[in-house]
């Protein structure tokens, strides 16, 4: 008898999830550490206890839901996701795999059917990066890529550093290293996402087996010239270091669309510009720069061309050139005994499934290095995301949640 996954208990929890929000009516903001993200965490404990499962937070605010087997020393199998969002995002990416993380265990749970491994329910926290621009800072405190001195430097807009943030939040970022994710004691990590992106959706196919997740390289660069009046100074005389913005930008994009490996993506999406007045030549800008592959090659690529195109634009236009690099995680391949377990799963059900790689970066490529780990998608509507308009449907998420309770029974079997 399959598993049951209750897909209405499943869509009013999103629901629930999607009102805790800092901006309704614009999407869904609800950065980590913010006051949504609390009364979201207080649902999701509630949650928890009513499953019976024991919840433990990290130093860094990751949430861990554990429900034992019939061995408590065996090693767990763990899925979940994030509950944050970027600004005005939509209510899918990260609530899917959290809440269908917690279906898939109930559905086991309700089934009966015996269980050696403990079932564990986790939500990262800060994995888009909203508040301090690194993606997935939570589960890279979690798994010892960010120690404690990282999360002094990791700085919001306003200044303040996410160990402090911590703190005012009530979490205690000094004991991040007597929680740190121990590799012989988690069996598997499996995530359920959306796609975020047209390929299911194009060939109406309901559920992707992740083979492969890109890497990224966060970039800020910095420009800086003379500020200026912008009536009274000759076109002749001028350092002006957004002209040159302008052109480096364009040049990125070039880079991107030429990297050789056809993977490559390269994104400026923020822009500052000092003092940001209309009648004052500009001093200072600094933007981002998102720079993704599966290969490694391709950013490389990229990097390659924006170190060299940098200088040499700033230079001939007198101005200084810094590029800083604010987080990075390396491409993963995702386990192959994983990918063919979720094929068989899905062959079971009858539900098409196709492998595919990730252009997104998720949690999981934190534990992928560390233990094996897998990743289950779902379309995406117009291929939107981190917006919005983002949506996936519920049978679509039916589907998802259940191909994930079946690979979680079989993993803790
Ligand atoms: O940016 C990303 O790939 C993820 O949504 N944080
Ligand atoms: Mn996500
Ligand atoms: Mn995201």
């Amino acid at each position: 008898m399959p598993l049951e996954v209750n897909i209405s208990r499943l869509m009013s929890r999103l629901e629930t999830l999607s009102g805790f929000n800092a901006a309704p009516g614009r999407g869904i903001t609800r950065f980590s550490y913010s006051p949504e993200d609390r009364e979201a965490r207080n649902y999701l404990e509630k949650l928890f206890s009513t499953m019976g499962l024991k919840v433990a937070v990290d130093g860094a605010g990751n949430m861990r839901a554990r429900l034992e087997g019939s061995d408590p020393n065996a090693p767990a199998v763990l899925s979940g996701s994030h509950i944050d969002t970027v600004l005005h995002g939509g209510k899918y990416d990260g609530a899917v795999g959290t809440l269908g993380a917690i279906e898939a265990v109930r559905s086991i749970l309700e089934s009966g059917l015996p269980r050696r491994h403990p079932l564990e329910v986790a939500v990262f926290a800060e994995e888009e990066g909203s508040n301090f621009g690194s993606t997935l800072a939570g589960s890279k405190a979690l798994t010892g890529k960010y120690s404690l001195g990282d999360l002094e430097k990791l700085r919001n807009p306003e200044g303040k550093s996410m160990a402090d943030m911590l703190r005012e939040g009530g979490y205690t970022p000094e004991t991040l290293k007597d929680s740190l994710l121990r590799p012989k004691e988690v069996k598997a990590m499996v995530e359920l996402h959306v796609e975020q992106s047209v390929v299911l959706e194009s060939k109406g196919i309901p559920l992707g087996i992740v083979e492969a997740v890109a890497g990224i390289r966060a970039l800020e660069i910095r420009l800086k010239g003379t500020p200026n009046h912008a009536g009274a100074t000759p076109m002749t005389l001028r350092q002006d270091p957004l002209v040159t913005a302008g052109r480096l930008i364009s040049h990125i994009e070039v880079l991107g669309r030429g990297s050789g490996t056809g993977s490559t993506t390269a994104t400026v999406g923020k822009i500052t510009c000092f003092p940001n007045v209309s009648n004052i030549i500009p001093g200072e800008v600094r933007f981002s720069v998102d720079i993704r592959d599966v290969d490694m090659g391709g950013m490389e690529s990229v990097l390659r061309g924006i170190s060299t195109a940098g200088p040499a634009f700033a230079g001939s236009a007198g101005l200084s050139f810094e590029m800083l690099l604010v987080s990075e995680s390396d491409p993963v391949t995702l386990d192959r005994g994983i990918v063919s377990l979720m094929k068989e799963c899905a062959e079971k059900r009858g539900l098409p499934a196709m492998a595919m790689n990730s252009g997104a970066v998720h949690d999981a490529c934190m534990f992928a290095p560390l233990v094996p780990t897998g990743m289950i998608f779902i379309p995406s509507k117009g291929g939107r995301s981190h917006v919005p308009e983002e949506y996936s449907s519920p049978e679509d998420i039916e589907k998802g949640a259940s191909l994930l309770a079946d690979v979680l029974y079989e993993l803790s079997k």
